[in-house]
């Protein structure tokens, strides 16, 4: 039984035509996560019946909650609108087709436990991995995009994976910040927006896509890029 001592978490979890994945996270994240006092809220703008999956899954189980938007938000200013009414001490982000293992967020909440503001799950620290970017010239754009945030970006360095999609950080970090993210890349805004604090790299394996598709295209590229001009005039 967890004491009231015990840190509060919010894992959320974005979702866009995600059908089939939704029920395996939830178990996936609540065996991880077992006795601890956590939340799951998707941040959803489904059009495809992944919505009704969630909300099947919200109805019978008190720790899932869905936010859900009729219009496509992105990614990041989908999880930036549900952060606004977080109240939880911890909050985790993670994708929405188990690409980012659940077993790994035990690890990630250690590190903010031991004292880190920002755990990030690194596919690029050792013992890190990616097997999930289908192809080559994909994991070639992932790794070069993360090395010109990186240049461009003194806040980036704080970690070895500024680009990744799954990190863990206190709440209170962002106490005082807007944070006005564009396309993918949340944990960037946050890192150069609060960019004080302890940032610790957890190594995960990025896995393969098993179920719906990928929403990653070259227009994604292009609003990474305004992000980051963004940011760099910040
Ligand atoms: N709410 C919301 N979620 C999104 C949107 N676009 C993508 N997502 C979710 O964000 C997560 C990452 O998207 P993916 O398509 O898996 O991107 P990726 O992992 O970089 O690419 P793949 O390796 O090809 O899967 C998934 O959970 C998506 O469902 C969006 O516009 N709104
Ligand atoms: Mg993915």
């Amino acid at each position: 039984m967890p004491s009231s001592s015990t840190p509060t978490i919010a894992v959320i979890v974005p979702t866009f035509n995600e059908r089939g994945n939704p029920g395996p996270l939830v178990e996936q994240v609540t065996a991880a996560l077992g006795n601890a006092r956590f939340r799951i809220e998707f941040a959803d703008d489904s059009t495809d019946g992944t919505t009704c999956e969630i909300r099947e899954l919200a109805r019978g189980n008190p720790t899932v909650c869905l936010n859900h938007s009729l219009t496509r938000r992105g990614l990041a200013r989908a999880v930036a609108e549900v952060l606004d009414s977080v109240s939880e001490d911890i909050v985790v982000v993670m994708d929405g087709d188990l690409q980012h293992p659940p077993h790994i967020v035990p690890t990630l909440i250690d590190a903010l436990t031991a004292g880190a503001d920002i755990a990030v799950a690194s596919r690029y620290t050792p013992g890190g991995r990616e097997l999930g970017l289908s192809g080559p010239w994909r994991r070639v754009v992932s790794r070069e995009s993360s090395r010109i945030s990186q240049f461009l970006l003194p806040a980036a360095r704080r970690t070895s994976d500024p680009g990744s999609g799954f990190f863990a950080f206190r709440r209170r970090i962002l106490d005082g910040t807007v944070l006005q993210p564009v396309g993918f890349k949340l944990l960037l805004e946050v890192l150069v927006r609060t960019d004080s604090g302890r940032v610790v790299d957890v190594p995960y394996t990025f896995d393969r896509r098993i179920r719906a598709s990928s929403k990653a295209s070259p227009m994604e590229g292009l609003r990474y890029l305004r992000h980051l001009l963004r940011l760099c005039a910040s």
